[in-house]
C-alpha cells in the first residue's frame, strides 16, 4: 500500500513516444516545456537546453583545457608536525580521551598488520593486506559516523572496523576462517564483514561495493520517506583510486546524483593500484574532479591528518542528511606505504627509497602522537606501555584464534539455496566417500565434526 502511493508520481508521468509525454493534465509536447524557459525570452543571455541548465551563451570559443586549472586544494587542519595550522576549526570536535581512543586504535591497526603480514610469511594464514599510512582515514572517518550508518569496505580500512568495535579476536576469527568466522570460512582473510556493526561484508571484485552502496542509501532514505521516525542514516563507502576506474564507479556516483541518496563516497587514493601508479590510471586532477562532473559535493583533504578526516567527514554526513538528502564525495590523500598484499613485492616497480622517505616524513600515527605530546596527553613511556599491551593482546587473540576448528565441511553446500538442492545433496555424498576410501589424503580432523558433518 505504502510502496503504490511512494511509485505514484513516478507513474504519473510516463514517455509514450519520443517528445510525447502523458501526464494527468494530458498529453504535452517535450517542445512544450521549452516555450515557457527563458531561452525563448528576448534577449536572454542563457540558454536553457533540457541537458545542460545555467549554461551562457558566449561568443568567445574557448575550449577549457584541464592543465589551465587549478588542481583541488587538499584540506588539512594539522600540519606534518602536529602542528594546528587551521584555527578557526577546533580540532577538539572531540575530548582528549576520544582522540586517545582514536590513536589507541590506530597503533592496535598498525601493530595488528605488521604481525599478520610476517604469520602470512610463516604459513599461519594463506593471505593479508596491511594498511600502512592509511590509519587514519580509516579511523578519523569512521569516528565521525553514528552506529546506525552503514559501512561498504574495500579491504584496507581495518580501521574502520576496529573504530566501530570489531573486536581483535572477530578480526582473528576471519583471517583463521575458523569455526566462529561470521563468513564460515568461505572468504579470503581481510574480508571482514558485521551485521551487528552494520558493516556489509567485504567482496573482492572491485567496486562492487559503490553501486551497492548508492542503492543502500536509496534505500535509508526510501524508509524515512515512508516512516519518518526511522533515525537518520547515511552509507560510507570506501574505495581506492584504483577501483574508480571501474565502471561501477561511475554508474555509483550518477545514480546517488540523479536520485539524492544519503551517501559519503570517500576514495582512499594512496596512488598506487597494485603495480599501476594513479598517474597512468588517470589523467584528470585525482578522483575529486569527478564528484563535480556527477553534481556532487566534493573535498580533497589530507589524508595523514585524521582531524581533517574526522571533521571532513562530519562535515559530509551533515551535507548527506540536509533536506532531500545528496551524495558527498571525500578523496582522501594518503601513501601506500606497504606492498599491495602479501602476494605482492612492490620494490619491483617502485624505489625502496620513496617508500622509505615517504616512512620518514608523513605518517597519521606519527602525526597525532606529536600532537598528543605537545598538548602533553602523551609521552615514551606511555607509548612503549601501549605498544606492548596491545601486542600482548593480538597475540593472545592469535593463538586462541589459530586453534579452534575450521568450520563444518558442510558448510561448504549449505545457504546457497534454502534448501540444499538435489545435485549438491549428491555432491555431499560423492566427497563423503572420496574422504572415507583415502583417509591418508584427506585430514578431516580439524574441522567441526569431521565426516559426519557430511551426513
Ligand atoms: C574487478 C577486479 N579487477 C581486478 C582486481 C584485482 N585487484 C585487486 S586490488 C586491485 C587494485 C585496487 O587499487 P585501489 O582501488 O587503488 O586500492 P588499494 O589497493 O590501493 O587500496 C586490483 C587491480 C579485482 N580484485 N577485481
Ligand atoms: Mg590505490
Amino acid at each position: 500500500m505504502e510502496c503504490r502511493a511512494m511509485m505514484r508520481p513516478l507513474l504519473a508521468t510516463c514517455r509514450r513516444k519520443p517528445g510525447a509525454l502523458i501526464t494527468r493534465a494530458g498529453i504535452r509536447r517535450a517542445s512544450d516545456n521549452w516555450a515557457s524557459g527563458p531561452a525563448q525570452k528576448p534577449a536572454s543571455d542563457f540558454v536553457h537546453f533540457p541537458g545542460a541548465l545555467k549554461s551562457q551563451f558566449t561568443s568567445t570559443m574557448k575550449f577549457r583545457n584541464p592543465t589551465e586549472e587549478t588542481a583541488m586544494p587538499t584540506y588539512r587542519i594539522m600540519d606534518a608536525d602536529g602542528n594546528i595550522v587551521d584555527n578557526s576549526r577546533d580540532p577538539q570536535s572531540a575530548s582528549d580521551e576520544e582522540i586517545l581512543g582514536w590513536y589507541h586504535n590506530m597503533l592496535t591497526v598498525s601493530i595488528f598488520d605488521l604481525i599478520m603480514f610476517d604469520a602470512q610469511r610463516q604459513g599461519r594464514v594463506s593471505f593479508y593486506m596491511v594498511s600502512a599510512g592509511e590509519e587514519g582515514i580509516a579511523v578519523g572517518s569512521a569516528s565521525a559516523l553514528t552506529p546506525d550508518d552503514v559501512c561498504y569496505l574495500q579491504y584496507r580500512e581495518q580501521g574502520v572496523m576496529v573504530q566501530r568495535g570489531f573486536t581483535l579476536k572477530e578480526m582473528m576469527n576471519q583471517l583463521f576462517a575458523n569455526k566462529d568466522d561470521y563468513g564460515k570460512g568461505r572468504n579470503m582473510p581481510v574480508h571482514y564483514g558485521s551485521g551487528k556493526l552494520n558493516v556489509h561484508t567485504i567482496s573482492s571484485p572491485l567496486a562492487t561495493q559503490i553501486p551497492q552502496a548508492s542503492g543502500a542509501a536509496y534505500a535509508l532514505k526510501m524508509q524515512r520517506l515512508i516512516n519518518p521516525n526511522t533515525p537518520e542514516r547515511v552509507v560510507a563507502c570506501y574505495f581506492g583510486e584504483g577501483a574508480a576506474s571501474e565502471g561501477d564507479f561511475h554508474a555509483a556516483l550518477n545514480i546517488a546524483a540523479t536520485k539524492a541518496c544519503p551517501i559519503v563516497f570517500v576514495c582512499r587514493n594512496n596512488g598506487f593500484a597494485i603495480s599501476t601508479a594513479s598517474i597512468e590510471q588517470y589523467k584528470g586532477d585525482g578522483i575529486a574532479s569527478r564528484g563535480l562532473g556527477y553534481g556532487i559535493d566534493t573535498i580533497r583533504v589530507d589524508g595523514n591528518d585524521i582531524f581533517a578526516v574526522r571533521e571532513v567527514m562530519r562535515e559530509a554526513r551533515k551535507r548527506a542528511l540536509e533536506g532531500d538528502c545528496k551524495p558527498v564525495l571525500v578523496e582522501a590523500m594518503s601513501y601506500r606505504v606497504s606492498h599491495h598484499s602479501t602476494s605482492d613485492d612492490s620494490f619491483a616497480y617502485r624505489a625502496k627509497r620513496e617508500v622509505e622517505e615517504w616512512k620518514r616524513r608523513d605518517n597519521p600515527i606519527t602525526r597525532l602522537r606529536k600532537w598528543m605530546e605537545n598538548k602533553g596527553i602523551w609521552n615514551e613511556e606511555k607509548e612503549t606501555e601501549a605498544r606492548a599491551a596491545i601486542r600482548k593482546q593480538v597475540l593472545q587473540e592469535f593463538s586462541a584464534a589459530e586453534k579452534l576448528k575450521k568450520p563444518a565441511i558442510r558448510e561448504m553446500f549449505e545457504d546457497v539455496y534454502e534448501k540444499m538442492t538435489p545435485e549438491a545433496m549428491q555432491q555431499m555424498k560423492d566427497l563423503k566417500r572420496m574422504i572415507e576410501k583415502y583417509p591418508k589424503e584427506y585430514d578431516v580432523a580439524m574441522y567441526e565434526g569431521g565426516v559426519k558433518s557430511l551426513d
